[in-house]
């Protein structure tokens, strides 16, 4: 491998140039290789001073986040950091683009930051879970001020160029040629470090205003609270004492389960954007016109999400009337977007230009996509398909939107089912990041690089699951519901079942979700395929349809979207159990919680093992994006690896055992990697 640091001594000034891709994090060789140069530099009488440059699409996306939890190679980011802060010769950094964590530490700690018009500084530590830990809670604040510092780092957001100087984080913004702009730098008498700066702290009062107002953040997030506590111990101690307070916050942090499952999903976000299987060169097809067929909540949603990407979109609807209030529906979302504020009215009238109305499917003739969000019904599909296979172009990716439905037997009613495939967006479609592109028996390589491609585009998060009722997210979701009906039975309040979810991390709980629904939506879908609930059907059938008819599982006063609590649904809940000779029993919180999250992920645990999702990581990607599964929570499959497979095996058991639900019976992969004390992380390196 080429080495990560490049030295140079051109007309007496040292040049280190960073070449360490994807991002040029600061890996063990990288460190090694900068603390070598600055080594040189300071060790060669012939040269003034050291410029650190690097090559590629950032300058330093910060520390290497896959060595944490490794034992520590010296020299670490601190001893750097340190050598670079005590350096007798001035360092510039010259910053073409994103220096971010220990790679804005690294530039914080040098005599000047030099910035290209591309550069982006920012503290992102807090979304891992973590703060700055290479000095970065002393050093912003003593260059931009203890409460600006503040708000960087508990924001996590990059500042860019421009922002970042007139802060005081660097110094300038160059637009000619950066590497000469640094050079001249050199040649200025060094200032005194960063470290020793102690009155750009500014205001005291002003930073404990900033602390004050991040009270609630503190109190849930723990690393909130460690910044504030670093940024006062700016004001409070010594530098020294103050970066090793800051070290001792970092390593609990790191410790800290919750930093473990953010640090899991950036990775696992990552790996799910990896199509498994793929054949090397694979190539997206281009998408450069959409059609959509169906205006509904759905349609219109995935309509917008065309627009809002700038691909021209024609919404496909079977008479003018439906047409005309699909376009209203459009219509109505963006104008009250623009009067949230959220929207430009000249961004509306460009999404708007891309949306063009038809009606008959013949007007998807000249589309490179089509999204079918027709009624839920496999007979009309497959009419629908078999018409768009006699009227697109050969190679049009032909997707299904369909919750549930057999993407195979759509394919089927087609000549050309490599075309065919599903791209499941979540309601409401234009704001829920997850898609799940089905992967059908005969789909090509090509139509799904194409389909996840187009995915990112419209800024969703794409995984690829594969066809069976419900695919991953809807599947797994049934199992949840189910317990959640079941648990009535048995004696829990809806209150209580919510609660377990909400206290869990959830913004909603199951009941609350179905009554801003509706609960006809479920009730006519179990009509459909025969099955029942006895509670949700005795509710539906009371006309308590949810906050629509402001009854549900809960009551809705008058202009109220908060439930309370409805003797009636006690009462109603009480003689459906009678009636299903359910005895009720007091349940506690914890084993609502169980009985809600683990069956799950033994339905997780199948779904592995059918192939129907390639990794675990991706299952739990789809929970925290289509279902707002708490991030700091991992993921379903990430959860029952921090609590350990053998309890989760042993608890279903005995919920089956309790039940008589044999459905709650471990399955074969989960009891297998409990016995051997793995979890499903280990999979990834089966
Ligand atoms: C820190 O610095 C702590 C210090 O304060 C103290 C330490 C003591 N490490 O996102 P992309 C990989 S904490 C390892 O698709 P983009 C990523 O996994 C760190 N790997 O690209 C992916 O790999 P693969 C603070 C990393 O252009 C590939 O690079 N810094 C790291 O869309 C491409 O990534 C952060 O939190 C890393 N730090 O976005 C920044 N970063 O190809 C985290 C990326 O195998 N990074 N990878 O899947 C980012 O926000 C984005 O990656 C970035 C580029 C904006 C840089």
């Amino acid at each position: 491998m080429a080495e990560p640091v490049r030295y140079e001594v051109v007309d007496g000034i040292a040049v280190a140039t960073l070449s360490n891709p994807p991002v040029n994090a600061l890996s063990a060789a990288l460190r090694a290789g900068l603390f070598e140069a600055l080594r040189r530099a300071e060790a060669d009488p012939s040269v003034a001073g050291l410029v650190i440059a690097a090559e590629g699409r950032t300058f330093i996306a910060g520390a290497d986040i896959s060595e944490f939890g490794k034992p520590p190679a010296s020299p670490t980011l601190a001893e750097l950091v340190a050598a670079l802060d005590g350096a007798a010769k001035p360092v510039v950094a010259a910053i073409h683009a994103a220096a971010l964590g220990g790679g804005l530490e690294v530039a914080m700690a040098c005599s000047w930051r030099v910035l290209g018009p591309k550069a982006k500084l920012g503290l992102p530590e807090v979304k891992l879970g973590l703060l700055p830990g290479s000095g970065g809670t002393q050093r912003a604040p003593r260059l931009m001020g203890a409460a600006a510092a503040l708000k960087l780092m508990v924001s996590g957001d990059p500042m860019d160029a421009d922002a970042a100087v007139a802060a005081g984080l660097a110094d300038t913004v160059v637009l000619g040629d950066l590497l000469q702009a640094a050079r001249e730098f050199v040649k200025q008498p060094k200032p005194k470090p960063v470290s020793a700066r102690d009155e750009g702290l500014g205001d005291r009062d002003a930073f404990e205003k900033e602390a004050a107002a991040l009270a609630k953040r503190a109190a849930t997030e723990p690393q909130i609270a460690d910044c504030i506590a670093c940024v006062r111990a700016a004001f409070e101690k010594p530098f020294a004492e103050a970066v090793a307070f800051e070290r001792e916050a970092f390593l609990r942090l790191l410790d800290d389960p919750r930093s473990k499952a953010l640090r899991h999903v950036f990775f696992a976000e990552r790996e799910a954007a990896r199509i498994a299987g793929l054949p090397k060169g694979t190539q997206p097809r281009p998408v450069a016109r959409a059609a959509v067929l169906g205006s509904g909540t759905m349609g219109a949603g995935i309509a917008m999400c065309f627009a809002n990407a700038g691909i021209p979109v024609r919404v496909i609807e079977t008479d003018d009337a439906a047409l005309a209030r699909g376009m209203e529906r459009i219509r109505g979302t963006y104008e009250s977007s623009v009067k949230r504020g959220s929207l430009a009215p000249e961004a509306r009238d460009a999404r708007l230009a891309l949306i063009e109305g038809a009606v008959g499917l013949d007007a998807t003739a000249d589309a490179d996509m089509v999204v079918e969000a027709v009624f839920e019904e496999m007979g009309l599909k497959k009419q629908v398909f078999a018409h768009l296979d006699r009227v697109t172009r050969p190679g049009t990716i032909l997707a299904s939107n369909t919750s549930y439905l057999d993407i195979d037997e759509m394919a089927a009613a087609t000549s050309r089912p490599q075309d065919v495939l599903g791209m499941h967006f979540f309601s409401p479609a234009n704001v829920m990041k997850l898609l799940e592109v089905v992967r059908a028996k005969e789909t090509s390589p090509e139509a799904l690089a194409t389909a996840t491609e187009i995915g990112r585009k419209l800024a969703k998060v794409p995984v690829v699951v594969g066809v069976c009722h419900g695919f991953v997210g809807n599947r797994m979701l049934a199992r949840r519901t189910q317990q959640a009906e079941r648990l009535l039975l048995e004696g829990a309040a809806p209150e209580q079942v919510d609660r377990a979810l909400t206290d869990f991390g959830f913004r909603m709980g199951p009941f609350a979700m179905a009554d801003l629904a509706g609960l006809d939506i479920g009730w006519r879908i179990r009509r459909a395929t025969g099955k029942r609930a006895p509670v949700a059907d005795a509710l539906v059938e009371a006309e308590r349809l949810g906050q629509k008819t402001r009854k549900g599982y809960y009551l809705y006063p008058e202009g109220s979207r908060t439930g309370v609590v409805d003797p009636e649904v006690t009462a109603l809940i009480r003689r459906v159990a009678a009636a299903e000779g359910v005895e009720q029993r007091e349940i506690g919180q914890e084993e609502i919680l169980d009985r809600l999250v683990l069956p799950m992920v033994n339905e997780g645990a199948r779904i592995l093992e059918e192939g129907i999702a390639a990794r675990p990581g991706d299952i739990d990607v789809v929970w925290l994006h289509g279902y707002n599964w708490p991030a700091w929570r991992g993921g379903p499959m990430h959860y029952a690896d921090s609590i350990g497979l053998l309890h989760v095996v042993a608890r279903l058991a005995a919920f089956a055992e309790a039940t008589g639900d044999n459905t709650l019976l471990p399955a074969d992969l989960l009891g297998r990697l409990a016995a051997e004390g793995r979890g499903f992380a280990s999979l990834k390196a089966d």
